[in-house]
């Protein structure tokens, strides 16, 4: 951040492929805000290799580099590539150190939902959202006509994604899907990126050597993966080419191309921001508990301003990723489609919120605490083996603050007589400090 340097990728992790991105840098904090939960309701797996048997993809894993190289080559001319194509992007190709070094780090912190927020959306960040809507908006408008999606939630993934096209990316996509491919766990998944990073070329989109994009191969002002491109790609200006690095026609009807088929209603915000009662009941505060609005308005939510809950369709379940001190989110169904678009629900809020401040609106009404801490793995594994002295966690202490050690902390918060959140605040942790030594 803008975009969460690399460097933060959990790959302790269990499954953490983001359909449209690199592997999420931000799950820890997902995890931090306890919905990890979410993640598996809302991901979608990475899509698999079109056609690839099973054993090609065991293969890669254990072959050396070039014979890795080789098999891929195979996976892409059953999927139509031309071997002229595929010879030209492979051929002398070396596994890219800088990319597995950034995917070896492993997180030290989990951040706060403040200082992601911070991170995300700053005063020039929202200022030029604003000055890219005007300059642009008739052709946001006219792509909003084509896919229901709103101008300032297109502008407000632009900025989050790339800085509005400043943060593009250096590293060669295919050198690196490749490098992911062949030298890391994840073959499967980024074999098949590697073959549609081929696709991409062989359909004449880009060169190879102008390809370029993140680290782990995420591309352009929109950061798609290749199968993502291949997918969800929309040549709006007509050249015959998908140019999600140049054409802001491409960039902007592809994502909302992107989130239409992912279910986007039209006109719809993806969240309202909510304010809970004295005395509510935060067991209610769940992705599981989800509830129509007349059901929340019979609970005492309202608007954060205080006003009515305004009827929304379906039903919307609320998120305290600061806890109860912080603001809290009635999730709508399109915070569920920004969800497909990047699983973390930290980053679906700073969507919403920056959307919303691009459209001229106001920004939170309620400030996440200031004096949450980022929590570190060490600090959390020496939480979950103070609640499992207490006999309030039945599972090893793993540094992941999931929904099973967010319902020890809730059943220490009632114990010891505090608000039970679920929220690891400086307040929980002392006291739990201080109850188990
Ligand atoms: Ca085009």
């Amino acid at each position: 951040m803008p975009r969460i340097p690399p460097a933060r990728f959990p790959h302790y992790s269990a499954p953490i492929m983001k359909t449209t991105h690199s592997p999420d840098p931000l799950l820890s904090l997902l995890l931090l805000a306890g919905l990890a939960g979410c993640t598996a309701q809302a991901q979608n797996q990475p899509p698999a290799p079109v056609n690839s048997p099973l054993p090609v993809v065991q293969q890669i894993q254990g072959a050396d580099f070039q014979a890795c190289l080789a098999n891929i080559k195979a996976m892409a001319l059953r999927e139509g590539v031309p071997a002229s194509v595929a010879d030209q992007a492979l051929n002398g190709l070396t596994p890219d150190q800088r990319v597995l070094d950034l995917d070896s780090r492993q997180p030290e912190f989990t951040l706060t939902l403040g200082r992601y927020l911070t991170n995300a959306i700053s005063a020039e960040r929202i200022a030029k959202g604003r000055q890219m809507l005007a300059q642009h908006r008739g052709l946001l408008q006219a792509v909003e006509r084509d896919y229901g999606v709103q101008p300032h939630y297109i502008v407000a993934f632009w900025g989050l994604e790339s800085g509005y096209g400043t943060f593009v990316g250096d590293f060669s996509v295919v050198r690196s899907v490749a490098t992911l491919a062949c030298r890391t766990r994840r073959a499967q998944f980024f074999a098949g990126e590697t073959v549609q990073a081929l696709r991409i070329l062989a359909a004449q989109h880009m060169q190879a050597a102008q390809m370029k994009g993140s680290w782990a191969g995420a591309m352009g002002n929109t950061q798609f993966m290749p199968s993502t491109f291949t997918a969800h790609g929309v040549d709006r200006d007509g050249d015959g080419r998908v140019d999600l690095w140049r054409s802001l026609p491409d960039v902007f009807a592809s994502s909302a191309n992107f989130l239409n088929k992912s279910g986007w209603r039209r006109g719809q915000d993806s969240h309202i921001e909510v304010a809970l009662p004295q005395g509510f009941a935060y067991d209610r505060v769940d992705l599981n508990e989800e509830r129509g609005a007349r059901e929340w308005r019979a609970l005492g939510v309202t608007q954060a301003d205080g006003r009515p809950l305004p009827d929304f369709a379906d039903r919307a379940a609320i998120a305290i990723p600061a806890g109860h001190r912080g603001p809290a989110f009635l999730m709508l169904p399109n915070f569920k489609t920004v969800m497909i678009w990047n699983r973390s629900v930290l980053y679906a809020i700073s969507v919403g919120v920056l959307a919303r401040q691009i459209a001229g609106g106001p920004g939170l009404l309620r400030e996440p605490p200031a004096d949450d801490q980022p929590l570190s793995r060490d600090v959390a594994i020496d939480l979950q083996n103070r609640l499992i002295r207490l006999s309030l966690l039945n599972d090893e202490a793993d540094g992941l603050i999931g929904p099973k050690t967010r319902a020890s902390i809730r059943a220490f918060q009632i114990r010891a007589g505090l608000i039970a959140d679920g929220h690891p605040s400086p307040e929980t942790l002392a006291r739990l400090r201080a109850a188990a030594p």
